[in-house]
């Protein structure tokens, strides 16, 4: 997109702040972050940081005011918080949700929405395919199949332009360890410190990562496509296993570590991996970072 209005919600964080760099060269973006999980320092100095919340009236539409495009990317990202704390999950991940989509009518703004793979919860079988069943396993997961389907509903209701993105691992600089964190991060960190690399379980659980630009690339394609009213899985269409992540990492941090193996996490996802045959149909979407070169990446941020 060029030449627009746009609004990041989240802006300030992992993957709205790449989002937002990727945009302010040729937008006018403004980005929406109450700054709990995402950082100051994040935000392009070219774009206009509003510190607020979103639940709240007045910021909300001061932050909606006149844009023609909203990337709705703020959350409670962390699926163990949503089950000590579900009503906050569903207050931050579905019901502020609802006042974006709401915002989003008043101005005729289309919005791109982050859902997740948690939405499929333990699946069927891999590659997961977009009309797969879907059994959330966490308050999260529900959340996001919920805005999910709001979004489709708000496309078949009143006409508004949405598109939702199932996002699997999302990787890549700027993904701080915090309370949260995805298992790169933890590997690295455990890495680069020559500390053991702390694998639960077996290994052989895989999971599909992808690359944060390539995550920014599906948006911006979600921006401009005019398949809307839909979802659609972003991942690389391959997965590994856990052990062989720890082994690639240990390789590209050129590491002492050893590999421990922990005890398996409760409740953890067997096998996921993404079937990005309708983004790609669809979208245009091709993912172009493979995972070393992430990870090299990832590593050189740190
Ligand atoms: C991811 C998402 C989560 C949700 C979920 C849906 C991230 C960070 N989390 O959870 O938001 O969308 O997918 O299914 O993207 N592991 C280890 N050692 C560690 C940490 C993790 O072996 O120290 C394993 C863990 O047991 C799992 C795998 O690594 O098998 C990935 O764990 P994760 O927490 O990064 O992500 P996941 O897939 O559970």
């Amino acid at each position: 997109p060029t030449g627009r209005t746009i609004l990041i919600t989240g802006g300030a964080g992992f993957i709205g702040s790449h989002l937002a760099d990727a945009l302010v060269a040729d937008n006018d973006v403004r980005v929406l972050d109450n700054l709990t999980s995402g950082e100051r320092a994040n935000v392009p100095d070219d774009a206009t940081l509003i510190e607020g919340d979103l639940r709240d009236d007045a910021t909300l539409e001061r932050a909606t005011d006149g844009v023609d495009l909203i990337f709705h990317k703020a959350a409670l990202v962390s699926v163990q918080g949503s089950v000590e704390a579900p009503q906050t999950s569903h207050e931050i991940n579905v019901d502020a949700t609802l006042e974006v989509l709401e915002a989003a009518r008043e101005e005729d703004a289309r919005v791109v929405l982050a859902s997740s793979a948690a939405i499929y919860g333990h699946p069927e079988r891999v590659p997961i395919r977009e009309g797969d069943a879907k059994t959330p396993s966490s308050p999260y997961g529900l959340d996001k199949l919920s805005i999910d389907h709001y979004a489709r509903q708000y496309h078949d209701l009143y006409g508004l332009e949405t598109v939702a993105l199932r996002y699997f691992n999302a990787y890549g600089p700027g993904q701080t360890a915090g309370d949260y964190s995805g298992v790169i991060s933890i590997f690295c960190e455990q890495a680069l410190r020559d500390e053991p690399i702390t694998v639960h379980g077996d290994g052989e659980q895989t999971r599909d990562f992808v690359f944060v630009d390539d995550i920014v690339q599906a948006n911006l394609e979600a921006a401009t496509t005019d398949r809307v009213g839909t979802a659609y899985n972003v991942g690389t269409g391959t997965s590994v296993t856990v052990r062989d992540l720890a082994e690639t990492i240990a390789d590209v941090t050129d590491s002492g570590s050893e590999i421990a193996h922990t005890e398996g996490r409760t409740g953890d996802i067997r096998h996921s991996e993404a079937d990005i045959t309708t983004a790609r149909t669809a979208l245009g979407y091709e993912p172009t970072v493979s995972l070393r070169d992430g990870l090299e990446r990832t590593v050189a941020w740190l």
